[in-house]
């Protein structure tokens, strides 16, 4: 196997797993409704996909009925609520009452199994949540429904019209290559499959550092009606980054100001353009004012007049805009301790509450930084009331090993998820605001992750990456399932429903963020990878003296960064009072976030007792050696998975255990060395059992190394 099926394999369940109740004799599927023969209807990819699935995981031969065949105990029944005569059996307040929700009722002995859905778009959903049960093993004879909490479940992908991808690490680009959107589009439509199959519903193809180009007539009508043509069975709507300054760039006007009625008509014209070809399309994603790009504050404009500008043509056509938070000047002044980039989101945005037309939804990345392996929850999320906002997580692992290692990412979004931001002094969970029913009342809110799956078959370039795309499709649909459940599913799904294989697999990806957090950045100090750009592998060293501002303010005596209203940046309170309090206080900050917020000498006894120095080496000891656990576990997992993917995930967490060292030793070292202070378990600096392998040059003087003469037997 490959990888390109990931959770989609439909391998045939065992023999000793088939009960009656969960492998049903089904022969025979019938859509209802006319759209059921049009092809790119959702109902009929619904149809094939059942079809399909089940003649694959049960080994036996199924057909498409029509819809005048008999219904008996061995056909499954498909289709809208609206197509049955009688919902018997449905309650009378079920998930079918709300947009994408669906109704499982599976066979009994004497009438059809039957997959109804509110729409069109639940019919599939309910469809695939069929498959997973039966793939799984663990579909039963009771009756379930599911919909979903969000509208918005998205995908950003960063994809560059040369066929690269930003922060891309599964290969090349899907959509594009050589300027142009690609001829053969077959990965793209496997791509919406998965997405359907977890819930989600919405796709930006184009980086946010977007290319104007993608926006002439020629690349709207031969390339992006074509991606929108293939994607639109599966329930999946795209969307286009657009480039603040195409205007200029692209229509050769003088200015892109978003005030100038030059400007104002030819986005207008430009929003026809888009919508002559993609009459569905879902609106546009704007990245400007950050990281140098230009925008409205280039034009001494409000962000919200720079949103409105695109707001207004859209609105016509039902779409939205996304504005991204990430607004902030990465030619920041170190000197000043006020300065802090954390700051920049509530400071750009809160006070334009209401200035936002009511079409723009605000993007904001799940921390007030960038991604980071811990971070506190971006203040934002509970600063716009009348604004609505969709939090932006990253599937592709820019920050976290970037597919190189294995790093399960859903127990800390399930963290993010679950932080309580105590809005008007009441539980406000991050995941109750990013749903309509949650206290802002947003009908227009939810989720977008960076994910960037490219050409490999691997499509993230690391198997065991596909458990994050999967658990974060899962997690927009139903934010409160946990991290563990999820991850089961998706081995049972991917890799095998033999018990030992779910519980090795299992343990061991739980254990991979805590083993990342241990061996890069602790206590909330951020990632401590390079700054500068690659963000992969070890530099302590970039983080201060730079303009991005992801400071530790590390010294000989101290580090963290002081965000207290009393003495330093102030971020501590952009959140609500109640969290404002905990945060601002050390005694109450918890151990896990206290160089976020506060700057401390490396002596500081943390609560567990120990003192900030202390932590940092035993944490990056205990993650780095729990990274070396991970290539025996999976060794015990061969014969029972295929050989060519176990292979491939073999050589990816041998690189990752000697990966590991190198950031245990590089971090430990460079505190080691600044602080002066020794470990207490006299680990760092004393080498005892390090070897030379090479005999070292003349001019090279060994200290605390064994020479052993390393040549391989001959
Ligand atoms: C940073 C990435 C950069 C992106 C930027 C963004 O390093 O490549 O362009 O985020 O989100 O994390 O716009």
């Amino acid at each position: 196997e490959d990888g390109v099926a990931a959770w989609l394999r439909y391998a045939a369940l065992p023999e000793s797993q088939r009960t009656a109740t969960n492998s049903p004799a089904i022969d025979t599927v019938i859509v209802l409704g006319d759209e059921a023969s049009d092809a790119s209807s959702p109902l009929s990819v619904a149809g094939r996909e059942l079809v399909d699935g089940i003649s694959k995981i049960l080994g036996r031969s199924v057909s498409l009925g029509s819809s005048s065949s008999q219904h008996t105990s061995s056909t499954l029944v498909v289709g809208v609520r609206d197509a049955f005569t009688l919902l018997e059996g449905v309650p009378s307040s079920s998930p079918l009452d709300h947009t994408d929700g669906y109704w499982i009722d599976p066979a009994s002995s004497s009438s059809p199994s039957r997959i109804i859905g509110h729409d069109a778009r639940g019919v599939l959903y309910g469809a695939f949540a069929y498959l997973s049960k039966l793939a799984q093993g663990r579909l039963s004879s009771e009756a379930w429904g599911s919909s979903p909490r969000a509208p918005i479940r998205w995908i950003n992908q960063w994809d560059n019209m040369d066929g690269t991808i930003e922060r891309g690490y599964g290969g090349r680009s899907l959509f594009f290559e050589g300027g142009a959107i690609r001829e053969d589009l077959a990965r793209v439509k496997e791509y919406a499959r998965l997405m359907a199959s977890v819930g989600l519903n919405g796709i930006v193809i184009n980086n946010v550092n977007a290319n104007a180009s993608l926006l002439s007539e020629e690349s709207l009508a031969n390339g992006v009606k074509r991606v929108a043509d293939i994607m639109r069975p599966y329930g999946v709507r795209i969307g286009l980054a657009l480039n603040f300054d195409a205007p200029r760039t692209l229509g050769g006007l003088e200015t892109s100001d978003p005030l100038d009625e030059n400007v104002v008509a030819w986005w207008t014209e430009k929003t026809h353009l888009i919508y002559k070809y993609v009459p569905d399309m879902l609106g546009y994603t704007i990245k400007a004012n950050s990281e140098g790009q230009p925008g409205p504050l280039s034009y001494g404009r409000t962000l919200a007049e720079g949103a409105n500008l695109f707001a207004k043509p859209l609105s016509q056509y039902g779409g939205f805009v996304f504005y991204r938070a990430f607004v902030y000047d990465h030619h920041l002044r170190e000197d000043n301790p006020k300065n802090d980039r954390a700051n920049a989101a509530v400071d750009f945005f809160a006070h334009l509450d209401d200035a936002f037309d009511d079409n723009v939804v605000v993007q904001v990345k799940f921390g007030p930084i960038d991604f980071q392996v811990r971070e506190p929850v971006s203040p934002l999320l509970a600063r716009l009331r009348k604004t609505k906002a969709v939090i932006e997580f990253m599937v592709a692992q820019e920050y976290m090993g970037q597919q190189t290692h294995a790093v399960y990412l859903a127990p800390q979004w399930q963290e993010v998820l679950a932080f309580d931001m105590r809005v008007d002094g009441k539980p406000s969970l991050v995941r109750d605001i990013l749903s309509p029913s949650g206290p802002f009342g947003w009908p227009t809110t939810g989720y977008t992750a960076v994910v960037n799956v490219g050409r490999d078959t691997t499509w993230l370039g690391h198997h065991l990456a596909m458990a994050n795309l999967y658990a974060y499709g899962r997690l927009t649909w139903a934010p409160e399932s946990d991290a563990r459940v999820l991850l089961d599913e998706w081995t049972r799904l991917t890799w095998s429903t033999d018990p030992e294989v779910v519980e090795t697999l299992g343990n061991l990806l739980m254990d991979t963020w805590p083993a990342y957090e241990g061996h890069s950045g602790n206590l909330g100090i951020q990632t401590l990878c390079d700054i500068l750009y690659t963000h992969y592998g070890p530099s302590p060293a970039s983080q201060d003296g730079n303009g991005w501002g992801q400071w530790t303010r590390a010294n000989a005596k101290s580090l963290g960064m002081d965000r207290t209203v009393a003495t330093g940046t102030g971020f501590a309170g952009q959140y609500h009072p109640e969290v404002a309090s905990v945060y601002e206080k050390i005694e109450t900050t918890p151990d896990n976030l206290l160089l976020w917020f506060h700057h401390v000498p490396y002596t500081h006894v943390l609560k567990s007792g120990k003192t900030v120095i202390q932590h940092f080496y035993d944490a990056h000891y205990e993650g780095a050696a729990m990274v070396q656990t991970f290539s025996q576990r999976w060794a015990s997992l061969r014969g029972k998975i295929d050989d060519a993917r176990w292979e491939h995930v073999a050589f990816k967490l041998a690189y990752q255990a000697g990966h590991a060292l190198v950031w245990r030793d590089s971090v430990c070292r460079f505190y080691h060395s600044l602080s002066g202070i020794d470990d207490d378990k006299k680990r760092v600096g004393h080498y005892a059992h390090r070897y030379a392998l090479a005999a070292p040059s003349p001019n090279v003087v060994l200290d605390g190394y064994t020479p052993v003469d390393a040549r391989l037997p001959e």
